[in-house]
């Protein structure tokens, strides 16, 4: 079920400035540089409707983007800025906290958090942390790996075997590049949304 039409609606730096919860939504969240905004762009088959960067730390807001799915369903699709940026001031870093932590805690839309993980990085403290707090106030995650194409294809099985054994749950493979993964991740979050086959 592909995404057919996408808009822009809102770039937001604080909490009062998101969107009215009017939609079903999913999250993109995970370290700086990890290729949310890609992931996002392919998904929605755009160049750089989500702004993607040669500086990490690039997103600092809270991006919504409304997506239509084939079928006519409506969701938001929400780029988060990226934790774990090196050269992040400690306010910059209790900034993100406020903002984040505080968006996943009150979004009664939002209907699941897909955590992004580096192929050849694997899951460090930072994943784990997100992954408490998602447990904490009650919000899936989704694990998904990214930039498969960074790793000959040999290699592609056993890397997401080792992630999935070191997580302990599913993850699911993508490249933004090659767009591998991408129908099954619309799919996933067509149907964490309840629309889809296989709701
Ligand atoms: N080879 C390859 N490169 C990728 C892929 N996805 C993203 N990249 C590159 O990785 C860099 C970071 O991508 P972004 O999409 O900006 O990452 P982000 O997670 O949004 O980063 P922040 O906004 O800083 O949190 C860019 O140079 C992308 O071109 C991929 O699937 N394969
Ligand atoms: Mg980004």
């Amino acid at each position: 079920m592909p995404i057919v039409e996408t808009k822009l609606i809102s770039t937001a730096g604080r909490l009062d400035k998101l969107p009215e919860p009017s939609l079903p939504e999913v999250a993109f969240a995970g370290r700086s540089n990890v290729g949310k905004s890609s992931l996002l762009n392919a998904l929605c088959s755009r160049r750089n409707l989500f702004k993607v960067g040669k500086t990490p730390g690039r997103t600092r807001t809270i991006v919504h983007v409304a997506a239509t799915l084939k079928g006519g369903g409506k969701i938001f699709l929400v780029d988060l800025p990226g934790y774990g940026f090196a050269r992040a001031s400690k306010d910059a870093m209790s900034a993100w906290g406020d903002l984040v932590q505080g968006y996943l805690s009150n979004r009664n839309t939002l209907h699941l958090v897909t955590l992004l993980v580096d192929i050849r990085r694997g899951p460090e403290d930072e994943e784990a942390d997100l992954l408490d707090f998602l447990d904490q106030v009650g919000v899936p995650a989704l694990l998904v790996a990214t930039k498969l194409d960074r790793l000959r294809k040999h290699q592609r099985m056993a890397a997401l075997k080792a992630l999935r054994q070191d997580i302990g749950a599913p993850v699911l493979g993508t490249s933004a590049v090659t767009k591998e993964g991408i129908a099954a991740l619309t799919a996933q979050i067509a149907s964490a949304c309840g629309f889809g086959p296989s709701r």
